[in-house]
């Protein structure tokens, strides 16, 4: 945007405020303030925004749209500043007018609508895709209530409505002009018109108006605007009639009510494949009345458009643009089949069996007559057409259509052109073990593409600190060139700036420790190491482990109190799906510990425990640049990526880890010496399997220190927990130990005795810190969109390219 001076600023905002509110600026609340900010920063992009569509439109651009059930942008206020170039003027300008960006920015609801890391990686990439100057939109939901607040109630988890739209929201504009209808229900039947053609005739058919909201996706400094697009479902205009008890207005309500908060777990819901087809719908919609203003070709729908899925929540797309294209514009099954196949592309984010989605026929069949009868032919002409390549036996693996259930992932597979992992060991897993059968079948289809994280978000805004320590020690190009970050590598032995980079990292420890005195009452030493785990709450990603080894140093501390090791605060976030009850008994768990440990004298604060809660996106960016230790410990081969590990590594935190996910590639680049690796590893934990060797019991009987940990769980030493110390006892040692935390607890042990002892020399851990942040540029998820764009979605940037030495990595 165009250079705006404070002044001229500060003239503008006091005038919006006062033209908002009708009484003094300097009189409002940081609520008001925010809306007031907002509504003035809306001036300054909205050209852009309508110039880019404009502009795509006339050029004929190829864009992607990203198909997401989860966004979770995180507040956009200091984003949309910092890409929009204005961020020092406003902060500035606020504070002559003796206002605080930053309280300001507090006034803004952070929207929740996504469960984690999925969801969380949708908004980075939407960030990158407007940065990177790529024409690319999101599609989701408009969830009325994000995913819920957490609040701990005698230490344990409570689940409460997250109303994030109280106050509206400044960002998003309503398009009632871009509206399409989304039918349920109801009949079809086959019959034929005047010319003896087919066609499809719905009966009974309940129809829903889908309402966009479109959210601008500001690009870093490039003057591109692109588009998130979130539906609300409503009864028609006009057909009020038809929705006549409060039943059925309800259910068009709860479309878009409330986000399922399950992650990595299915549940077959009739709501959950409401939404699902309700956004998938309306996209392609939207996306197929924008086609036909080209006036083009068919065959050229792959060539203008690239539809992205984000796990198999949007996989009805397949089915969705074959109705359009043969029911509505009367093109041929298989002309119809190669567009779709060119246009779409899939992305796998796990392979727990739990979370596959796999909807029963007659839910489908009843919801959605049309979209099923056209899933059933799309896989009976894949069954016809491969039984004679790979014979019945492996043909019938990768059937869509089994013991009466609709498998997603297949119909994904089958319906696009190219399905990726999301970092190598991943991918390597879906192509040797979990779709290998489709690997066989399709091997051009499958790619890596490891996640990424925007720095723009992840350090520039979250750690002023460091960013200006890295500006001023290797220039500003790597906001625009991560990969830059690796200048710092030749500055590992300057112990000036060594100190430099430990005084910022006290100083945003100190800015977290006041956080916790203030809404917990927890005293925190920023000087003891901020050992951190932030993630959901799931027995594969082992916050178990975790306890487990606070029990054991507590239960040391405890026996020989002059002990000389630093102190440590045990940092987690965390939520647990509502209906996961050993989740939710673990969360219980943590609390009790930390009561035990915070309140013991004895240990003279060599342990704090701090379980922050309501973790989302805003206090992640107040709790990563405060990180020493990042604990990425999942059991080996069970987490599919991790980004939590590459913000951390990004701000110059430590990583204890397993041979997990995106994990390894860290390792790779950072080198043995400056990450703490411990545990099996996916080889190990399968030879298990495959052996069915392991037998947890025997390692409770044989190793001293896990047992009194253990016992600790069920002989009363750790007050307040109830039958919960059994259930999860027992899950350890008499159900064998799923999650193989009784094998990797002495290697993790030992992992974090040695840490304790880098930590004292204070120097070795600086330049290890120094050294993750150095090589923490690959992770730029501008880098990981590039690769999307190049490799996948065949698009190109539309500006010059700030990316300036991308190079693609494979
Ligand atoms: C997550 C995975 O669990 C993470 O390993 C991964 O980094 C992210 O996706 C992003 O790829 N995931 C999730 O948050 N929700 C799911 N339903 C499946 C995977």
């Amino acid at each position: 945007m165009e250079n705006i001076s404070i002044q001229q600023f500060k003239k503008e905002y006091v005038k919006k405020f006062e033209q908002l509110y009708a009484y003094r600026y300097d009189e409002g609340s940081s609520r008001e303030h925010f809306v007031a900010l907002g509504e003035l920063v809306r001036n300054y992009y909205m050209n852009n925004w309508k110039s880019t569509i404009d502009e795509y439109k006339e050029k004929e651009t190829k864009q992607v749209f990203y198909f997401s059930m989860e966004f979770l942008p995180g507040r956009m206020l200091k984003s949309n500043l910092l890409n929009l170039d204005i961020l020092p003027v406003v902060e500035e300008g606020l504070r002559e007018l003796g206002l605080d960006l930053d309280e300001v920015s507090m006034g803004e609801a952070d929207p929740a609508l996504g469960n984690g890391g999925l969801g969380r990686l949708a908004s980075c990439f939407m960030d990158s895709i407007a940065s990177t100057g790529l024409a690319g939109h999101g599609n989701g939901i408009r969830y009325q209530y994000g995913l819920f607040k957490q609040k701990f109630i005698d230490g344990y988890q409570v689940e409460l409505p997250e109303n994030w739209l109280r106050n509206g929201n400044v960002w998003e504009v309503r398009k009632e002009n871009k509206a399409v209808i989304v039918r349920f229900g109801g009949q079809v039947y086959m019959d034929t018109d005047e010319e003896g053609n087919l066609y499809p005739r719905y009966e009974n058919t309940k129809n829903i108006l889908a309402v966009p909201y479109d959210v601008p996706q500001i690009g870093y400094h490039n003057g591109i605007v692109n588009n998130l697009r979130l539906w609300s479902a409503e009864i028609p205009y006009g057909e009020e009639y038809l929705f006549r008890t409060e039943e059925e207005r309800d259910e068009v309500k709860q479309i878009t009510e409330v986000l399922y908060p399950d992650d990595s777990n299915y549940e077959g819901r009739l709501l959950r494949l409401r939404q699902e087809y309700f956004f998938s719908s309306a996209g392609v919609q939207s996306i197929i009345r924008y086609f036909k203003t080209l006036d083009e070709d068919w065959s050229l729908l792959p060539d203008k458009i690239a539809i992205h899925i984000n796990d198999t929540h949007p996989a009805l797309v397949v089915p969705e643009l074959m109705r359009i294209l043969i029911d509505e514009e009367e093109l041929t099954w298989d002309q119809a089949w190669e567009i779709t196949k060119k246009t779409i592309s899939y992305t796998n984010h796990t392979i727990l069996q739990e979370a596959m989605e796999r909807w029963p026929i007659d839910m489908l069949e009843h919801l959605l007559p049309r979209i099923y009868h056209i899933i059933a032919e799309i896989n009976r002409r894949h069954i016809e057409k491969k039984i004679p390549l790979y014979g019945e036996e492996l043909t019938y693996r990768t059937t869509i259509i089994e013991d009466g259930q609709v498998k997603m992932a297949n119909l994904a597979i089958i319906g696009s052109h190219s399905i990726n992992g999301v970092a190598k060991l991943h991918t390597n897993i879906l192509i040797n073990e979990t779709l290998h059968d489709f690997y066989l079948m399709y091997p051009n289809k499958f790619n890596n593409k490891t996640n990424g994280i925007t720095q723009r978000r992840w350090v520039q805004l979250s750690n002023p600190g460091l960013t200006s320590l890295l500006d001023d020690v290797i220039g500003t190009d790597w906001k625009s060139n991560p990969e830059e970050l690796i200048l710092l590598k030749a500055h590992v032995d300057n112990s000036e700036l060594l100190n430099r980079l430990e005084a910022v990292k006290l100083e945003n420890k100190k800015r977290f420790a006041k956080y916790v005195k203030d809404e917990m009452g927890i005293e925190i030493d920023p000087n003891a190491i901020f050992d951190v785990q932030i993630k959901r709450l799931h027995a594969y990603k082992r916050q178990l482990l975790n306890v487990l080894h606070i029990l054991d140093r507590y239960s040391q501390i405890k026996e020989n109190p002059d002990i000389d090791i630093p102190k440590r605060v045990f940092i987690f976030g965390a939520k647990a799906a509502p209906s996961y009850h050993y989740a939710k008994q673990i969360i219980k768990l943590i609390n009790a510990v930390a009561d035990l440990v915070n309140n013991d004298t004895d240990i003279k604060d060599l342990i704090k425990i701090v379980f922050v809660e309501n973790y989302g996106v805003s206090l992640a960016e107040l709790i990563i640049p405060a990180a020493d230790i990042s604990e990425q410990i999942s059991l080996a081969g069970k987490e599919a990526s991790g980004t939590s590990n590459m913000k951390l590594m990004a701000n110059g935190a430590l990583t204890m880890a397993t041979m997990d996910g995106a994990t390894i590639e860290i390792y790779d680049y950072v080198g043995k010496e400056n990450i703490y690796i411990f545990g099996l590893k996916n080889n190990d934990v399968k030879k298990y399997h495959q052996n069915q060797s392991y037998n947890s019991r025997n390692i409770y009987e044989g190793n001293a220190s896990i047992k009194r940990v253990l016992n600790m769980l069920v002989d009363g030493s750790i007050p307040g927990i109830y039958h919960e110390g059994q259930d999860i006892f027992n899950s350890l040692v008499k159900f064998n130990d799923e999650y193989f935390l009784l094998k990797d607890f002495d290697s993790y042990i030992q992992a974090h005795k040695q840490a304790d002892k880098d930590y004292q020399d204070r120097e070795k851990w600086n330049r290890m810190a120094l050294l993750n942040v150095a090589n923490s540029g690959p992770f730029s998820s501008d880098y990981t969109i590039l690769r999307y764009a190049d490799e996948i979605w065949k698009i190109e940037p539309q500006v010059e390219n700030l990316i300036s030495s991308y190079t693609p990595v494979k």
